[in-house]
């Protein structure tokens, strides 16, 4: 039997870490496939197989990142077969954790202000607040979430998560669900996404959600851009009500050249590298995976393809 590789990013580094933990894997590189039934998993980033379906013993897609909701939009997914998304706790949990920390400290410590100060030559002491005076949340209490919360908490920040569900958050507040939610975004100064882009969160920042936050808050998305309503943010950002919004993510990516997000002077884009994966890393996870699933257990990390998460 063998497995399908089929990804957009690193493929050869995938490989070679697949090939270095088990040389006797039989990988096809798509589109050098081979017979369809001989393929019984497929890891993937942005597939361009065209029909799942064609695989008949086909029995795990492993999504080579944490968002799955390209993947759940496709048509052909066989309703029997698990998809199992990344979740790698020191290759992409670690950075999301680091770009998280960096983007906060930057819009506690009004890093864009005084960058902007030194552009102009200007010299100007600008007051901050003690973290533990300053109210961060995080929009989306699961892998990345809870592990930015946490060390953000370790540094003193007074942290709440927003999640579906009711969980606790040691040392931090959590508000669950929608009811919760205008409670969450009125104590939120610096407001972090991490929330998984599904038919419930698509569009969720917009205007009136905007307007709850307190006014000239800081917003860092990390998740996906569908989750925000970008005519919403960009005139929230010119009528002052958000001071500052670090982006990573868009609708549509590579971001447009004629976008105005490239040259808002309240805005800083980043090029979807929050976190990125990371195949040496990534690789032992995935073929644990497998082994889960050949033993006829579910992997932890397996989606529900109901709740799109
Ligand atoms: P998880 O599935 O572990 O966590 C998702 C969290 O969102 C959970 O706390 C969940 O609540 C909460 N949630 C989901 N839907 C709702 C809702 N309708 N209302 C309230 N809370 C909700 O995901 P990860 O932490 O692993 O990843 C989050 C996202 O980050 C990914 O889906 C991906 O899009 C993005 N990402 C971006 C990267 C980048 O480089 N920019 C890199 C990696 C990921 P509950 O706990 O109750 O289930
Ligand atoms: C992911 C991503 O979902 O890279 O892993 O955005």
């Amino acid at each position: 039997m063998a497995i399908l590789l089929d990804t957009d990013a690193e493929a050869d580094a995938w490989r070679t870490a697949l090939a270095g933990l088990d040389p006797t894997l039989e990988i096809r590189s798509w589109p050098e496939v081979g017979d369809p039934r001989e393929i019984e998993f497929a890891l993937v980033w942005r597939p361009r197989t065209p029909d799942f379906a064609a695989f008949p013993l086909l029995r795990g897609i492993f999504n080579l990142g944490a968002g799955v909701e390209r993947l759940l939009k496709r048509r052909d997914l066989p309703e029997s077969v698990p998809i199992i998304r990344l979740v790698d706790p020191v290759g992409l949990t670690g950075p999301m954790t680091e770009y998280v920390l960096w983007q906060v400290l930057r819009l506690h410590r009004r890093g864009p202000e005084l960058e902007a100060m030194q552009r102009e030559k200007r010299w100007d002491e600008l007051t901050y607040p003690l973290a533990r005076d300053r109210r961060v949340g995080i929009l989306g209490q699961g892998v990345l979430g809870s592990d930015a919360a946490a060390r953000l908490i370790a540094l003193d920040f007074d942290v709440a998560g927003w999640s579906r569900r009711p969980k606790p958050l040691p040392g931090g507040r959590n508000f669950a669900g929608e009811a919760e939610l205008p409670a969450f975004l009125a104590r939120s100064e610096i407001l972090v996404v991490l929330l998984p882009l599904t038919a419930d969160t698509a569009g969720l920042h917009d205007a009136r959600r905007f307007a709850l936050l307190p006014r000239g808050a800081g917003i860092v998305n990390a998740a996906r851009g569908g989750i925000i309503v970008d005519a919403d943010l960009l005139a929230a950002l010119d009528s002052g009500q958000i001071g500052h919004a670090t982006l990573d993510v868009f609708h549509e990516e590579p971001l447009p050249a004629g976008h105005p997000f490239w040259t808002h002077p309240q805005v800083t884009v980043t090029p979807h590298v929050a976190s990125l994966t990371h195949a040496e890393t990534a690789a032992p996870i995935v073929l644990a995976g497998i082994a889960a699933l050949r033993a006829g257990r579910q992997p932890a990390d397996t989606v529900d393809r109901k709740t799109g998460y």
